[in-house]
């Protein structure tokens, strides 16, 4: 074979390659899709605990399966006021944030956002995608602590408007999959007025009746948020590093979960279809982010 035939054939195997990996990516999305060959297609694709496995099982097995006291706490499991948390909570949360650090999970899921091709910003996608997001998460936690959720950070309060005390210390440095360099966290707050007037808007989102009003104002107040913590916080690519962005996420998704549940909130939803309603690179479909009951958790 000449030099020319060689590089036509390598050029063709690529092409093959392409075209399979398009095809299996297509076949695994019909599946998830589906859902004909998973019972619970909601909680299947992303299961990464046993705990998991046993929250996500049908109800009538739920109710056969004898569980010991200490296993019932896996359905609905409690995100909690970080406020709130005992201190044996905050040492097991951050442990095993930690863990997840330096086994590279922590960095995957921080490179997934800085991705921007997910289109979760700016877009009706922000609040479902983040729900999934968050959920990502939560899953590796309990793979190490199962009786561990991801805490809410209530900057609402005017008791919480400052970076808690508990975590400002808690800068790490995460290794992220090659090639990109490991983030230091890093951040520069503004002052508790600043934050107190971020928060002050919240009330009057709460008022609204139009899904997209709400979602672009929370948005909004969101992103003063990130804004107002800082540093890795302050961007896209980074933001994730920081532990209080799960916290401050959790907090958002629980405001969106409380309008949800009022009488203006009630039945609207993202005006969403085609690929734009599956919340990649995740399976979950819109519909199936609405009810976090549904999801497994709820907020206390
Ligand atoms: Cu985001």
């Amino acid at each position: 074979m000449n030099r020319t035939k060689k590089r036509e054939s390598k050029i063709l195997a690529k092409k093959e390659l392409r075209q399979a990996e398009a095809a299996m990516k297509a076949t695994r999305r019909k599946k998830q899709t589906n859902g004909k060959l998973m019972r619970h297609p909601i909680m299947a694709a992303n299961m990464t605990s046993f705990a998991d496995m046993i929250r996500s099982s049908p109800p009538a097995l739920k109710e056969r399966l004898k569980l010991p006291p200490w296993l019932k706490f896996l359905l609905p499991y409690k995100r909690k006021d970080q406020a709130s948390l005992s201190e044996t909570e905050r040492e097991r949360f951050l442990c095993a944030i930690n863990t997840l650090i330096q086994n590279g999970t922590y960095g995957q899921l921080v490179s997934i956002h800085a991705d921007m091709s997910h289109m979760m910003h700016g877009t009706q996608r922000f609040l479902p995608w983040h729900r999934v997001y968050l959920l990502q998460l939560e899953q590796a936690i309990q793979s190490i602590h199962p009786d561990v959720t991801i805490p809410y950070w209530d900057w609402t309060q005017a008791g919480e408007q400052g970076i808690p005390q508990w975590l400002q210390g808690v800068t790490p440095t995460v290794p992220m999959p090659q090639p990109t360099p490991p983030i230091t966290v890093i951040r520069q707050p503004g002052t508790q007025q600043d934050v107190a007037t971020l928060a002050s808007n919240i009330p009057a989102i709460m008022q609204l009746t139009d899904f997209v009003d709400f979602w672009s104002h929370l948005e909004g107040v969101h992103n003063g948020v990130h804004v107002w913590v800082g540093g890795s916080m302050g961007s896209i690519p980074t933001a994730p590093a920081d532990p209080i962005f799960w916290m401050h996420h959790a907090n958002i998704d629980r405001i969106w979960w409380n309008w949800q549940s009022s009488p203006q909130g009630q039945g609207k939803n993202p005006n969403l279809s085609g690929s734009a309603a599956v919340m990649d690179p995740f399976a979950y479909t819109e519909p199936q982010t609405r009810d976090i009951t549904a999801l497994g958790y709820i907020y206390v």
